[in-house]
């Protein structure tokens, strides 16, 4: 039986052509060890195969093959040391694939598919050897011309039509994202619960990461990040080495993969588990942006509007906090909130956690639909030293980050397990606290 979205995908496939997915391979990281082996999204999409060196070809006008994977064989010797694999009888059998071939074939064997072929969908740029390759075969079937082999005139990238399925997320997978994000939110109660003055960023992320292993996630989504005191202005620090102190504020920037889908939320909250009015302040200024945003998400809203409000939201705050001379009006005129908020407001939320799908179409920024999956992440930075600053401010950096999906009359937040508003995140780390 072939997955849901290949049949999708195949439906959308203009008579005539020919898409060539290929999967992710291992990556070396040292000496003789690779990274952790992770499947391209679209391939995994596609195909649900979560092995290395495969490679989908799609060709919905073919007689009988329509969909056929490149695989690597089964080999007894090999699969003593790396497990066992699918292998070409297991990808007829088990992923529903026409025909199946051993990888080794594929020079050989993907003229014949492509011969025929009007189009060639195909994504250059994503990998590398794999795009070399494929220019070998083209090369091969221009000088079989005259033997009146016909050959793919125009190349489109498929993105075009497998991106904007990935942008809206089937009821399945949004299923997903509600168990990504929840395992995503059980980590940041955690590092809530545990934190105390005096420990190091690297044991916040360690029980940030544990849980989410613990609750059945693959591994974490992305680098996580646990910045204390003045690294909760660094926007992407992730070496997460250093004393977290009495008086810091503590952002962290975590989430789970579960069933090849993201989730991505940051909280900030204050490691001795009580806010200074400065930084209870500039917190409620995000917080303000971040429901503010919320609050208008439904189809139909265009996705740069919500980044307006927010810019809005924060601009008045600051002229309101004396972070910023002017009005408000001056502040976004000028750009001058781009000294504390440099970032946008959020982006597409799925299999990667900076997700495909065009921001803005030809004609505008998109409009939101049911089934788009994104970030509300507003964020206030203050470093140390910042010019014309009381030192009361220096060190804040506030981001509150959830995950939503459009939904057909406003939006489901499915971050909304970790709490947010100052009074419940002190009563979580005070109750933790007694409990210790
Ligand atoms: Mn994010």
């Amino acid at each position: 039986m072939r997955p849901v979205r290949l049949r999708e995908f195949m439906e959308k496939l203009p008579a005539g052509s020919v898409a060539v997915i290929p999967g992710g391979r291992e990556v070396r990281r040292n000496g003789d060890t690779d990274f952790e082996f992770r499947q391209d999204s679209d391939f995994y999409l596609l195909t649900g195969l979560n092995e290395p060196d495969c490679v989908a070809v799609v060709a919905p006008s073919h007689p009988v093959h329509q969909y056929v994977l490149f695989v690597r064989p089964r080999k007894r010797e090999e699969e003593i040391w790396t497990g066992l694999r699918t292998g070409v009888e297991g990808a007829v059998r088990d992923f529903g694939a026409d025909a199946a071939f051993d990888i080794a074939l594929l020079d050989q064997l993907l003229p014949h598919y492509l011969g025929d072929a009007e189009t060639l969908y195909y994504r250059f740029g994503l990998h590398d050897h794999f795009d070399q390759q494929l220019i070998g075969t083209m090369r091969r079937l221009r000088e079989m011309v005259r033997s009146g082999v016909y050959g793919p005139g125009t190349i489109v990238d498929p993105s075009v039509i497998l991106h904007e399925m990935r942008l809206r997320k089937s009821e399945t997978e949004i299923e997903l994202m509600r168990r990504a994000a929840s395992i995503s939110a059980a980590g940041h109660v955690a590092a809530m619960e545990a934190c105390r003055p005096g420990m190091f960023e690297y044991e916040l992320e360690a029980i940030v990461e544990y849980t989410f292993r613990r609750c059945g996630a693959t591994c974490p989504a992305y680098p996580s990040i646990v910045g204390a005191g003045f690294n909760s202005t660094i926007l992407h620090y992730n070496t997460n080495q250093e004393k977290i102190d009495d008086g810091d504020l503590v952002l962290i920037d975590a989430g789970a993969e579960y069933g090849g889908f993201a989730g991505d939320i940051t909280r900030t909250f204050p490691a001795n588990g009580r806010f200074t009015s400065a930084q209870q302040a500039v917190y409620e200024a995000v917080l303000e942006a971040n429901e503010q945003v919320i609050r208008m998400i439904r189809p139909g809203v265009s996705f740069m509007a919500l980044h307006e409000e927010a810019v809005r939201t924060l601009s008045s705050a600051l002229v309101d906090l004396g972070l910023l001379a002017g009005s408000p009006a001056e502040a976004i005129e000028r750009e001058t909130y781009r000294k504390f908020f440099m970032h946008r407001t959020g982006h597409w939320l799925g299999m990667d956690v900076h997700d495909v799908g065009r921001y803005r179409t030809r004609e505008d920024w998109r409009i939101l639909e049911p089934g788009m999956v994104f970030t509300v992440e507003p964020g206030l930075y203050i470093p140390a030293g910042t010019e014309s600053v009381p030192a009361e401010f220096f060190n804040i950096g506030i981001r509150i980050e959830d995950d939503v999906v459009v939904t057909e009359d406003g939006c489901e937040v499915l971050t909304k397990d970790v709490p947010k508003d100052v009074r419940s995140i002190e009563n979580l780390m005070k109750g933790a606290a007694g409990a210790v």
